[in-house]
């Protein structure tokens, strides 16, 4: 599978690319379970809890966290907070490696940074609520998170749908060509307390909507202004952000998280260093492969548990905005 010579120029000169039906329905429905899993056992607890008025079980995945949520916002959170946890990466079940290590989904990254891969634990679960505006995300570049000295190398974010997306249920947009123009200043406390770069600050090319069906992924560079809006749909706009990178590019696979302390000059750290990265791909020693869901979730809570210290970009607030 991979990619053709043609999407992977149309990636570099776009900043993004969108494969359609690169991943079947087997390869979405674990993990689509295991999130309908978790919305059930909230739902019936947050119901004998006396929280809820039912536990909504005759909807669907699309359909009954939204229902929760118009019942009740404060259930919903429970419920959100649930699959979400530490920023919208806490699911760490046997479906989420599946799909991180599935076999063509990584061909295609490898085509656009090498054969030895390392996955990223800042992956993000987005569960989009109908006209909840917390649940957009303002505009922004992966690298507006990752320390400087990884700007120049490349981090490729899989954005997958977990439901058919449109402009109505909040799509994600892009912004065409501007990768090429490095990273843009972004701002602390945007909206839904993400890191934003404001509408005025940021460049003049159209943004493009990628409306997608289940089983297509974009793949977009750590450069590429992207933005979702609010859903104006029934449904829940359920989707995943995936994230890999070279294992030439810095990392903190194999590293003690205790060695990540103010006293350690940031060039030496992982591109993101508050969660653990892990080998996805190795030619010569496929062993360092995290292939087991124990040792993805003992890793990834070894992480947690250690708090690393990141020195972050230092960007300034949006309210002290010049
Ligand atoms: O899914 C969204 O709405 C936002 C995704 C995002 O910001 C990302 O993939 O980095």
């Amino acid at each position: 599978m991979g990619l053709s010579q043609k999407e992977i120029a149309q990636f570099s000169t776009r900043g993004y690319l969108v494969k359609a039906g690169l991943l079947a329905p087997a390869d979405l429905h674990p993990l689509q379970s295991a999130l309908s899993d978790i919305v059930d056992r909230g739902a019936k607890k947050l119901h004998a809890g006396g929280k809820l008025a039912g536990p909504y079980e005759q909807e669907g995945f699309e359909t009954r966290l939204a229902r929760i949520f118009n019942e009740s916002e404060e259930a919903g959170q429970v419920v959100m907070g649930m699959i979400m946890g530490r920023g919208g990466g806490g699911f760490s079940g046997e479906s989420m490696l599946a799909l991180l290590r599935n076999a063509g989904l990584v061909d295609c990254v490898s085509d656009l940074v090498g054969p030895d891969i390392v996955g990223a634990s800042a992956y993000r679960i987005r569960p989009k609520i109908p006209a909840h505006t917390r649940t957009e995300v303002p505009w922004h570049q992966d690298s507006g998170y990752f320390l400087p000295h990884c700007d120049r190398h490349l981090i490729v974010t899989c954005w997958i749908p977990l439901v058919d997306v449109t402009v109505e249920n909040g799509c994600l947009y892009v912004i065409p060509g501007a990768h090429e123009s490095g990273v843009f200043r972004h701002y602390t406390g945007g909206h839904g307390g993400y890191l934003e770069i404001p509408g005025d600050e940021l460049p003049g090319n159209k943004p493009v909507p990628m409306e997608m069906k289940l089983g297509d992924v974009l793949f977009m560079t750590n450069l590429t202004p992207h933005a979702s809006f609010v859903n104006r749909s029934e449904i829940v706009r359920w989707s995943i952000d995936l994230r890999y990178q070279s294992k030439d590019a810095p990392n903190n696979a194999e590293e003690d998280p205790a060695t990540y302390t103010p006293e350690r000059d940031p060039v030496t750290m992982a591109c993101y260093p508050s969660e653990a990265d892990f080998v996805i791909r190795d030619s010569t020693h496929p062993e360092r492969e995290i292939r087991t869901p124990e040792a993805f979730k003992a890793l990834r809570d070894r992480y947690h548990e250690a708090k690393p210290y990141n020195p972050g970009r230092g960007w300034t607030r949006l309210k002290d905005r010049e």
